[in-house]
């Protein structure tokens, strides 16, 4: 059993579809190309694998080009797993085609009932708890019934709000370690993080904040080198990763990877 909510030794990871070049985006930046989100992805699993983690590695799904982003669809915990209702239309089918997976992986999974909407992007898990944040794709009926099902997984939960225009909570913020997080100037300014250490993101590298801490290091993304200097000279050893082509269908890293530490049975 461990505490630390960014000890990790087992992840869940999807192969990109060749559809995901029609990912769902805000701005229209231009498409990602099919090659470029796998060598991505390739090496974010590498990552994943160097930093200690076990790879539980999903084929892609051709009817949802956003199935790459496996974080959105499901909550998992040491204690569970918690089936969600992605808050995107053309989204909502990915919650069947993991179930299976996570009811093979965890004692564990309850289903977040309907009729709220909630996408696992929204959800920060912190040692104070974990944060909801309502947004376009999570709604106040899906936090309250998240917060339930999380409630019964022995663990508390409170909702925050997501600056306007942000895709998910989780855009504009990660967790560095138990007491800090990285986050945005727009989020730090609502006051959610106050009781953390806060590292701000520099200026036009907003897109740096969707950090993952796993284990001993920080994943960033490799265009801000900005934060990756930061954050290197505040001492964490930082890994760079490519996120550019991700980037255009607004991901970053911790969308790719549902994340928890498995305790020996
Ligand atoms: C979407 O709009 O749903 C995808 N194109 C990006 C999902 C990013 N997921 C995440 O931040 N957890």
């Amino acid at each position: 059993m461990t505490d630390a909510v960014y000890r990790f030794n087992s992840a869940i990871v999807r192969e990109p579809a060749r559809s995901v070049v029609d990912g769902l985006r805000a701005d229209d930046r231009g498409n990602p190309t099919y090659e470029g989100v796998r060598a991505e992805h390739a090496a974010y699993v590498s990552a994943m694998r160097a930093a200690g983690v076990e790879i539980t590695l999903l084929p892609a799904l051709e009817a949802f080009p956003d199935s790459v982003f496996v974080e959105d669809p499901a909550l998992v915990f040491p204690e569970g797993a918690i089936l969600l209702r992605p808050g995107a239309p053309t989204r909502a089918g990915e919650t069947k085609e993991i179930a299976p997976t996570l009811h093979a992986m965890f004692d564990t999974v309850l289903d977040l009932p309907a009729p709220g909407f909630a996408d696992g992007g929204d959800v920060l898990n912190t040692p104070k708890g974990v944060m909801i944040g309502l947004s376009a794709r999570t709604d106040r009926a899906g936090a309250e019934a998240l917060i339930a099902a999380i409630g019964r997984l022995g663990r508390k939960a409170a909702v925050v709000r997501t600056p306007e225009g942000v895709l998910h909570f989780k855009t504009d913020c990660s967790l560095l370690d138990d007491g800090n997080v990285l986050t945005t100037r727009r989020l730090a300014a609502s006051g959610v993080f106050d009781g953390f250490g806060q590292v701000l993101v520099p200026e036009g590298e907003e897109a740096a904040a969707n950090a993952l801490r796993v284990n001993d290091v920080v994943m960033v993304g490799a265009d801000f080198p900005r934060t990756i200097e930061m954050l290197d000279g505040l001492g964490y050893r930082v890994v760079a990763l490519k996120t550019s082509e991700i980037g255009k269908i607004d991901a970053g890293l911790s969308c790719m990877s549902l994340r928890w530490h498995r305790n020996a049975a």
